[in-house]
């Protein structure tokens, strides 16, 4: 008899992940993957796929098990070849990896970040202040997409980076079709390739020294390249990740909170009561959207999970989005909650890669949330959410929102 767990004891899964309909609706077939066990082969891509949260949980703090260097999405750089230079943060792995961390680590921690602070409040109540000028007997109706989650944080954002102004149109499709390019060359990889190079030339050029204004955060990696923290050749790159890794997110997580917030009026009152909640209201729409629904890493060994074993070379698909719904670890978590500690989620990532500018995103979140609570007494839907169908991110086209003033 054998004591070693076979790969015939995997539960294997038809479903395509990536597939029009699961990108629309995941929520179900997350539910499958979790019951289904540890570890399920998904047979389509060969890849091994977990949704449960301890599992995603081990195996993002196993980096020297599952590895990134060779790339977070579905392809492997062992094999082919990147479609862009790697990412010196997110497709690396320690000890290349330590160095543009523990440098944009500093330059994006709180502290760092506190000469933001009063300059984006401002900027938020500003923000609010014109959007509700718009208001005809004390109502607003808008589409908050266009309106709030992309307008506010792709002034304060860019601006904080030290982008000029022309051309920040590039910024969103740009990230569009590098969170697309993580996942298997579909229908979305085909439809975003043609103007991939032409967005992803503008972002080169903008990491360039002289393009980033001076005092700005882009200009800061330039610093520790001339410190001597990073080489010179690495700072372009991590200047990339910024303008990578930093826009679409926030803004489907901006997205993720206001449709939250509008199909929970309850919380709406209580986050008005204690404005001090907006904080752990960001992480509980986090936790509970995931605007990061998957990636992947490569494992270095034969690794056994749930007796299963994931062989040497192969892919492992983790779903932070099933993760942070996983009943196992949460309590009612289908439910978006003031009154849970939302700690803990895997929304950002979790160990040596976990997202180094959620200090940004929480601060632009934080203000926005603060300034519309100070001035909406209610948000309610005005039409159905409409989903922006994308290969890594769970994000919205269109919210509708109908907001009372207070
Ligand atoms: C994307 C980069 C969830 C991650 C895949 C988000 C992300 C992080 C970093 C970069 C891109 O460094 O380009």
């Amino acid at each position: 008899m054998s004591i070693l767990p076979t790969a015939s004891q995997l539960p294997i899964s038809g479903d395509d992940p990536f597939s029009e309909a699961l990108l629309t609706d995941p929520h179900a077939f997350h539910a499958r993957l979790r019951d289904a066990g540890e570890v399920v082969l998904l047979e389509k891509y060969g890849v091994y796929a977990m949704g449960r949260y301890e599992t995603v949980h081990a195996a993002l703090t196993n980096w020297q098990g599952f590895i990134s260097s060779a790339g977070v999405g579905v392809s492997n750089f062992r094999r082919e070849k990147p479609w862009r230079p790697p990412s010196l943060l997110l497709e690396a792995d320690p000890p290349a990896h330590n160095a543009p961390r523990t440098t944009l680590a500093r330059i994006l921690s709180p502290r760092s970040l506190r000469r933001f602070t009063t300059q984006w409040e401002a900027q938020a109540e500003q923000h609010v202040e014109e959007l509700l000028s718009g208001a005809a007997g004390g109502v607003l109706e808008v589409d908050a997409v266009p309106a709030i989650t992309e307008a506010f944080p792709l002034r304060v954002f860019p601006d904080a980076v030290g982008v000029r102004r022309e051309g920040r149109e590039h910024l969103l499709p740009y990230g569009d079709f590098v969170f697309n390019a993580f996942g298997p060359p579909n229908f979305l990889v085909a439809a975003g390739a043609e103007s991939a190079p032409e967005h992803a030339a503008w972002i080169a050029t903008q990491c360039e020294r002289d393009n980033l204004e001076p005092g700005s955060i882009g200009s800061a990696v330039w610093g520790a390249a001339d410190q001597g923290d990073i080489t010179q050749a690495q700072a372009p790159l991590i200047i990339r990740s910024l303008l990578t890794a930093g826009v679409d997110t926030t803004i489907h997580a901006l997205s993720a909170l206001l449709h939250c917030f509008a199909n929970a009026n309850d919380q709406w009152d209580l986050l008005r009561a204690d404005p001090s909640l907006a904080r752990r209201a960001f992480d509980e729409a986090i936790r509970l959207e995931s605007p990061v629904q998957t990636f992947f890493r490569t494992a270095t060994n034969d690794i056994v999970i749930g007796g299963s074993v994931i062989p040497e070379g192969e892919k492992i698909l983790m779903f932070l989005g099933a993760a942070n719904r996983d009943p196992r670890r949460w309590t009612a978590p289908d439910r978006f909650e003031l009154d849970r500690d939302p700690s803990g989620h895997v929304g950002f990532g979790m160990g040596v890669h976990q997202c180094v500018g959620q200090h940004v995103a929480r601060l632009e979140a934080v203000s926005l949330l603060k300034a519309l609570a100070a001035r909406v007494r209610r948000i309610e839907p005005a039409g159905p959410i409409e989903r922006h169908l994308n290969n890594t991110l769970r994000a919205t086209a269109s919210l509708p929102l109908r907001l009372s003033l207070a």
